[in-house]
C-alpha cells in the first residue's frame, strides 16, 4: 500500500507564496487521492503488487490495460507530488550554487534567462500539467500527471506543478504571478543533491 508522506514542513511555512489553505488542500484531500486511487487500482490487480512506484511509472506498457490509465495518472500523481513538497522549502529561494550554477550559466547564458525560458514554459502549458528541469538541464513539459520517466527519460531534478488546484485560491487565473512567486521557495539544495546522483 502506497502512503501518503509527510510535508517535511508546517501548512504555513511558506508564508506569502504558498498559503497554509492551498498547501493543506493541495496535500491533504488532492495528493490523498491520488494515494487511495493508486491503491485500488493495485486492488484490483494484485500481481502489481510490491512492485515500486518508479518500477510501475517506467513500464507502464506492462501494467494491465484495466488499470494502466489509472496508475498512470494517480501513480504518476503520487510520484510527482512527493518530490513537489521537496521542491519547496521555508529556507528556499535564491539561486543554485556550485557545478548546477555553473552548468545552468552555461546553457543559458544566465540564471535569470533559464528562469525566463522556465516560465514561459510553465505559462504555454494548456490547461493541466508540470514542467521539469532535467538533468541534462532541458525544460519539459507533461500534461496531466505525466512525469518524464514514463517515457523513458530521467528523474527530473526539479518540477513545478501548473494545475490550477496548485494556486487558483492565491492567485486565481493568474499563473503567472505564481509562478514567478514560486521561485521564492524553491528547494535548491534538494535540486542538487538529485543533480548529483
Ligand atoms: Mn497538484
Amino acid at each position: 500500500m502506497f502512503t501518503l508522506p509527510d510535508l517535511g514542513y508546517d501548512y504555513d511555512a511558506l508564508g506569502k507564496y504558498v498559503s497554509k489553505d492551498i498547501m493543506q488542500l493541495h496535500h491533504d484531500k488532492h495528493h490523498q487521492t491520488y494515494v487511495d486511487k493508486l491503491n485500488a487500482a493495485i486492488d484490483k490487480e494484485p500481481t502489481l503488487k510490491g512492485q515500486s512506484l518508479e518500477g510501475l511509472l517506467t513500464s507502464l506498457e506492462s501494467v494491465p490495460e484495466s488499470v494502466r490509465t489509472a496508475v498512470r495518472n494517480h501513480g504518476g500523481g503520487h510520484y510527482n507530488h512527493s518530490l513537489f513538497w521537496q521542491w519547496m522549502s521555508p529556507d528556499g529561494g535564491g539561486e543554485p550554487s556550485g557545478k548546477l550554477a555553473a552548468d545552468i550559466t552555461t546553457k543559458y547564458g544566465s540564471f535569470q534567462a533559464f528562469v525566463d525560458e522556465f516560465e514561459a514554459k510553465a505559462l504555454a502549458v494548456f490547461g493541466s500539467g508540470w514542467v521539469w528541469l532535467q538533468p541534462d538541464l532541458t525544460i519539459l513539459t507533461t500534461p496531466n500527471q505525466d512525469t518524464p520517466i514514463n517515457t523513458g527519460l530521467q528523474a527530473s531534478l526539479l518540477g513545478l506543478d501548473v494545475w490550477e488546484h496548485a494556486y487558483y485560491l492565491d492567485y486565481k487565473n493568474k499563473r503567472d504571478d505564481y509562478v514567478k512567486a514560486w521561485w521564492n521557495v524553491v528547494n535548491w539544495e534538494f535540486v542538487q543533491s538529485r543533480a548529483q546522483q
